[in-house]
C-alpha cells in the first residue's frame, strides 16, 4: 500500500467582513419592524415579539466575533435578510467553484505542483449550489487537472472525510494526486432573522492536496491516520432539497434553511468527539501529550475548550488549539483546515497534531499527521 501525506493547504477568504455589531443592529431593527408590524397581536397576547440580539451574548456564547460573506449588504439590510448573490450564465464559472479554484491555486502553488498533475479533485462541502455537473468536474476543468472529479457532502465534517477520501485514493494507487477542496457559503442556508443561529457562519474556500509520499515536497505532512464516524441525529437539519420546491411555504421557510438544537449537540457531540479522539490516539499508540497542536473544528469556542480538556486532561492553551471564530465565525467543513492553514508554519519536523471536524449528521473525523522534515 501506498503511504499518502498532505502536501499543502490553500485558503481563499471573501474580502466583506461583519463584526457581531453590524449583525445585531440589522437583526435587531429587522426584530423590531416586525413586533411594531404586528403591534396589536402581541398585546393581544395572540403571538409572541420577536426578542433582541445581544453582542454580549454572542461572543460569551460562541466565541465568534466576525465573520466573512460572500455579501454583505443583502445580509445587513433589514428588509432583505439574505445574502444576495447573482446567478451566472452557464458559460460563467459559478461561485462555488470560482472560490474553490482560488483556494486550491494556493495549494499548488505552495506544493509547487502543476494543475495538469492533479489527477482526482473533490469537492466536499456542507451544500453545493447545484445539483449537477458537479462542482468538482468544473473545478477541474477551470485549473485544467487530468483524471477524475466528484462532490461529496457530510456537512461540517466534508472536509476530513474528503480527506479521508483523498487519502485512500492515494494508499490504494487509483490517484497520486488528490485536490480537495471546500468552498462554503454557509450564508446562503442561514437564517438571519433566527435569533439563536444568525450569528453562527460565515463564508471561505479551502484547498488541501493529498498526495502519495514520493512526489510531495519538503515539509509536508504525514498521515499517522484518518478516522470517520457518523450517527443520526436531527438536531442539526436543513430540509432544502430538490423534492421540495414546490413546498406551499416556499424555499425560504425555516426548515429549508439551517436549523438546530445548539444545546443538545453540544451536549452529545463534545463526549462523542472527545471519546472518539481518544480512542484513535490509543490505536495508533499515541496519547494526548504526543500533540503538538489540534486544529478543532470552530463551531464553539466552548466546546474546544471542553473537548481539548479531555484529551489533554487540562485545558488547552491558544497554541495547543488555536481557534479562528473570532473572525471566520464557524464555516462549517472549512473551519479546522483555516487552522490548520494559518497555524502551522510553527510545527517542527517529528511533532504531531490532529485535524479533526464534527457538525451534522452527526459526523465526525479525526486526521492525525506528523511534519515531515
Ligand atoms: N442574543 C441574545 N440572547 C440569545 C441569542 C442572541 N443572539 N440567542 C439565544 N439567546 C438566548 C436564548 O434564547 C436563551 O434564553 P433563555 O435562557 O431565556 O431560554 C439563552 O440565550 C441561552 O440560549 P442557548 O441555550 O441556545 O445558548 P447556548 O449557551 O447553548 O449557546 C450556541 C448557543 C452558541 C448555538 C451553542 O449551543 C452551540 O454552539 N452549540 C453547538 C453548535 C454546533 O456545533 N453546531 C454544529 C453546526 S455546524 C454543522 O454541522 C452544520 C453544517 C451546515 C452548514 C451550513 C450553514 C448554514
Amino acid at each position: 500500500m501506498k503511504t499518502a501525506v498532505i502536501s499543502s493547504t490553500g485558503l481563499w477568504t471573501p474580502p466583506n467582513s461583519i463584526s457581531n455589531e453590524e449583525l445585531v443592529a440589522s437583526y435587531n431593527a429587522w426584530a423590531e419592524n416586525w413586533n411594531l408590524e404586528r403591534e396589536a397581536d402581541i398585546a393581544a397576547g395572540l403571538i409572541e415579539p420577536k426578542p433582541m440580539s445581544s453582542v454580549e451574548f454572542i461572543e460569551k456564547a460562541s466565541g465568534i466575533k466576525a465573520r466573512y460573506v460572500m455579501n454583505k449588504t443583502g445580509v445587513l439590510d433589514p428588509d432583505i435578510m439574505a445574502p444576495r448573490i447573482p446567478e451566472r450564465p452557464n458559460d460563467q464559472i459559478s461561485v462555488m467553484a470560482e472560490m474553490a479554484v482560488k483556494a486550491a491555486r494556493e495549494a499548488l502553488e505552495r506544493a509547487g505542483r502543476r494543475p495538469e498533475d492533479v489527477d482526482a479533485v473533490i469537492c466536499a462541502a456542507s451544500n453545493m449550489q447545484r445539483a449537477y455537473p458537479a462542482m468538482a468536474i468544473e473545478v477541474q476543468k477551470e485549473l485544467g487537472c487530468s483524471g477524475f472529479a466528484f462532490d461529496m457532502n457530510v456537512a461540517c465534517s466534508s472536509a476530513t472525510f474528503g480527506i479521508q477520501a483523498a487519502a485512500d485514493f492515494v494508499r490504494s494507487g487509483s490517484a497520486r494526486s488528490v485536490l480537495m477542496v471546500n468552498p462554503e457559503i454557509c450564508s446562503g442556508h442561514l437564517n438571519f432573522t433566527d435569533r439563536d443561529s444568525h450569528f453562527i457562519f460565515g463564508d471561505v474556500a479551502t484547498a488541501v492536496l493529498v498526495e502519495e509520499e514520493s512526489l510531495a515536497p519538503a515539509g509536508h505532512w504525514k498521515i499517522l491516520g484518518t478516522k470517520l464516524k457518523t450517527e443520526f441525529s436531527n438536531n442539526i437539519r436543513n430540509n432544502f432539497g430538490f423534492l421540495n420546491r414546490t413546498a406551499p411555504e416556499g424555499i425560504d421557510a425555516p426548515d429549508k434553511l439551517f436549523v438546530q438544537e445548539g444545546r443538545k449537540v453540544f451536549k452529545e457531540v463534545v463526549p462523542m468527539v472527545a471519546t472518539m479522539i481518544t480512542e484513535h490516539l490509543g490505536e495508533l499508540g499515541l496519547q494526548g501529550t504526543d500533540l503538538r497542536r489540534m486544529w478543532l473544528h470552530q463551531a464553539n469556542a466552548n466546546m474546544n475548550r471542553l473537548i481539548s480538556s479531555k484529551v489533554l486532561g487540562r485545558e488547552a492553551n491558544e497554541d495547543e488549539s488555536p481557534t479562528v471564530l473570532d473572525t471566520y465565525a464557524n464555516t462549517s467543513s472549512a473551519g479546522s483546515i483555516i487552522a490548520f492553514h494559518k497555524h502551522s508554519e510553527d510545527i517542527r519536523p517529528g511533532e504531531r497534531g490532529l485535524i479533526c471536524s464534527f457538525g451534522a449528521g452527526y459526523s465526525a473525523g479525526t486526521v492525525f499527521v506528523e511534519k515531515a522534515a
